[in-house]
């Protein structure tokens, strides 16, 4: 009988499949109902210090394949997310926090109060790709992650997950830097770079002009990311980038993916996403004769 259930870094999962950060997460009531629809684990939506408002509207915009964000960050801030935790009802399974921060140094203030409030873990985001002096433009620079890595670990026993940008030449040597400042897992990949005009009126259409394309177009590039990343580290890759069915979540963990965090699909398909995944995922294991998910995870670098 195929076993569904794996460890990440320390957290123990009932299926490998993770709610994204970025969707459904700020709030305790989503959150409560991702949940419920099977997922294995929640990352919430990037939290920082202070409350933000975000960037003006359109912030998403549908395109062929995918999704056009510039949300900007809003987030209610860090202290004002344990009344959302509470509402979530006793989460029940792994509740990973992704934290954003201006420096290094918040990192480890904003990651100990996400502890304090009841993280399992924190997932530091690095990579939103349109976001000033936070997000990409610190998950760019070896050293500025190797920084926020350490000064976290420094501060809090929770596992760290560092989440990188596929903006880059070389996302091996950021893992690498990460699992060097001693990161416990990294996700890759945050979305792509990218803008949308509208032809009428010769405008971008998004309120920041550039955005992050996530969803199906970003699968094969996710995949690369994954694959490449698996060869350079010893630590957990958890792969995010355009999973929509059973039979991508099977293509990532192949590739090296230890778990998979689902997003943009939950748009285009619903919550009922998670339990789509995980059944074909376990009739897979089941057909191929695997007998846990970790039999499965790299094996597309075998001879
Ligand atoms: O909020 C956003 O605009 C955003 C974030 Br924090 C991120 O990490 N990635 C993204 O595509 N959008």
């Amino acid at each position: 009988m195929a076993s569904l259930a794996v460890e990440v870094a320390g957290l123990k999962l009932a299926n490998p499949t993770m709610l994204a950060a970025g969707i459904l997460g700020m709030s305790g009531l989503t959150l409560k109902r991702v949940i419920e629809a099977g997922a294995g684990a929640v990352v919430t939506k990037s939290l920082g210090l202070k409350p933000r408002s975000g960037y003006s509207n359109p912030t998403v915009v549908q395109v062929e394949s995918g999704l056009v964000n510039a949300m900007g960050l809003p987030n209610p801030g860090i202290d004002n997310f344990t009344q959302e935790l509470r509402e979530a009802g006793g989460i029940g399974i792994p509740v990973i926090m992704s934290i954003y921060a201006f420096t290094p140094q918040e990192f480890a203030v904003v990651a100990e109060k996400a502890v304090r409030i009841g993280a399992d873990a924190v997932e530091l985001n690095v990579s939103c790709p349109h976001a000033e002096k936070t997000g990409a433009e610190i998950g760019q620079n070896l050293k500025l992650v190797g920084e926020a890595v350490k000064t976290t670990k420094r501060r809090v026993k929770a596992p760290v997950f560092v989440k990188l940008t596929p903006n880059v030449a070389d996302i091996a040597e950021l893992a690498k830097a990460a699992e060097r400042s001693g990161a416990d897992a990294v996700t890759a990949i945050n979305t792509v770079k990218a803008m949308v005009i509208d032809i009428e009126t010769g405008r971008p259409v998004l309120g920041n002009k550039m955005g992050g394309l996530s969803g199906p177009a970003i699968k094969p590039i996710a995949v690369r990311c994954i694959y490449e990343i698996y060869e350079a580290v010893k630590i957990p890759v958890i792969g995010c980038g355009g999973i929509t069915t059973w039979r991508d979540a099977v293509e990532f963990i192949q590739a090296g993916a230890a778990a998979v965090q689902i997003g943009t699909a939950i748009a285009a398909k619903g919550l009922h996403v998670f339990k789509q995944v995980t059944d074909g995922l376990e009739n897979f294991m089941g057909l191929k004769g695997f007998g846990g998910v970790e039999e499965i995870v790299g094996i597309s670098h075998r001879d």
